[in-house]
């Protein structure tokens, strides 16, 4: 399998996952919009986002809720997505959640308000805007940890969607997390493998 990845972007979740579950992967750099690589990366992924995947029949997986589905999906040993209705379902929709709510919609407006309004002066009310759903998420997160290790009773993909978020508020200074998403960063950036994974993507 091959992850291609943008240093740092929100692939580090996928990274972190395929760290955790131990089988062996490669990594390789994607490339970003007007770049003379891009055209190439578009050949491998259409959308030219990251992550994405190559499995080892040499099929493509794009997007990142479900790529972690497919993660978990295929290490069934591993327990990172509870094999009863209930359970796998809240965890989806929290993982959903954090991907296309937390991330896209405030993350991203925060970060890239040129993204969602061409003229700069809107650009200070786009990034409360998203600054205010990035927040409300990270909020909802820690409501949901309410003092256990994970945002629900096991490890499972969802914390992986997390800790992404986590780890750019950290870095970035965007939005503030509470003692029980600070925890929860610090107990996954703590594991070596996946400090490493992580780190790996800035240095190749
Ligand atoms: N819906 C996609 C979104 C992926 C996405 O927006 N990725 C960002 C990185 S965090 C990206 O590829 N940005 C490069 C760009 O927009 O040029 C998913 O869930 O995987």
């Amino acid at each position: 399998m091959k992850l291609f990845y943008l240093p740092g972007a929100c692939q580090i979740g996928i990274h972190a996952l395929l760290a955790e579950i131990g089988k062996p992967f490669e990594i390789e750099k994607a490339a970003r919009p007007n770049t003379p690589e891009f055209e190439a990366y578009l050949q491998i992924n259409p959308k030219g986002k990251v992550p994405a995947l190559i499995r080892d029949d040499g099929s493509l997986l794009t997007e990142f809720p479900v790529i972690a589905l497919y993660l978990a999906r295929s290490n069934p040993d591993r327990g990172l997505i509870p094999s009863d209705i209930e359970g796998e379902i809240r965890v989806l929709e929290m993982l959903e959640h954090l991907v296309s709510t937390v991330h896209m919609q405030g993350y991203t407006r925060a970060r890239r308000p040129e993204k969602f309004a061409p003229s700069e002066s809107e650009h200070a009310a786009v990034k409360a805007q998203g600054l205010k759903i990035f927040q409300a998420g990270l909020d909802r997160a820690e409501r949901q940890i309410n003092g256990k290790d994970w945002l629900f009773e096991k490890m499972s993909i969802a914390d992986f969607a997390l800790f992404y978020l986590e780890h750019w508020s950290v870095l970035n200074g965007i939005g503030s997390l509470g003692p029980g998403c600070q925890a929860h960063h610090d107990r996954l950036w703590a594991k070596d493998n996946i400090r490493r994974a992580v780190e790996s993507e800035l240095i190749n």
